[in-house]
């Protein structure tokens, strides 16, 4: 397929129904090429807009994906979600988001752990947890970094809990000097459940995924905007 950036904001669906390669392009951005399970558009909790999708009790994968970009990435790649979770997983963590190489190895995950902290999972190893509860049955938005390398790799998580801020993340969480890359680089977009399947019932949400190989993505849409400070100018001023 195409090489970032991809962005995709399931506004051109229909509720209910399961997302495929063909439904999940037009209106909603750039068309997902690869689709794992039964992943369907959802009206019940979009970030923006009316439509997100929705992951009913996955047990086995199921995602959205843009997988064999036209070239492996080597350097930072950033992917971004709009999550919304029921309650804290148990039995297993939720991998919400990952990057693959162009074999499907896994880079670098995004997850979010039984004890309700987000953590980083790198190719090879373990991973670095944050300290702070993820926000439950609320939209947070979630934004990765990953440098792919087998021994200098770098994953970056940055989470807002309000979810359009251009502010300060809630929570970083930075670990390096990693294996992030067992193959030739980034080469997929993964967003869903995949790995990990935490205990049923666990249905959870998903809106505004996107891919950036050029800097940390940000909001979907801009944040409420301020009042507007109206300037009054004397009309006796000198220039
Ligand atoms: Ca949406």
């Amino acid at each position: 397929m195409a090489s970032p950036p991809f962005a995709n904001t399931f506004e051109g669906g229909s509720d209910g129904v399961t997302i495929s390669g063909a439904n999940s392009g037009g209106a909603s951005g750039n068309a997902f090429n690869q689709i794992n399970g039964s992943p369907t558009f959802s009206v019940d909790h979009p970030a923006h807009g009316t439509l997100g999708v929705k992951f009913t009790d996955p047990v086995a994968q199921m995602l959205v994906r843009w997988i064999v970009w036209d070239a492996p990435v080597t350097t930072d790649v950033w992917v971004r979600g709009y999550i919304w979770i029921p309650g804290i997983p148990t039995g297993q963590r939720l991998r919400a988001i990952n990057v693959s190489d162009s074999a499907g190895g896994s880079c670098a995950s995004f997850q979010i752990t039984t004890g309700g902290v987000v953590e980083t999972f790198p190719a090879l190893g373990t991973g670095v947890q944050g300290t702070l509860q993820f926000p439950t049955q609320a939209i947070v938005r979630v934004e990765m970094r990953v440098l792919p390398h087998n021994t200098l790799g770098q994953i970056e998580i940055r989470w807002w809990s309000t979810p359009d801020s251009l502010g300060t993340p809630t929570e970083t969480v930075l670990q390096t000097n990693c294996n992030t890359s067992t193959g030739t680089g980034a080469n997929q977009g993964n967003f869903g459940a995949g790995g990990f399947f935490p205990t049923v019932p666990f249905t959870w949400y998903l809106d505004d995924v996107a891919v950036s190989t050029t800097g940390w993505i940000g909001p979907s849409q801009a944040p409420p905007a301020a009042p507007t400070l109206r300037v009054l100018r004397s009309p006796y001023r000198l220039n």
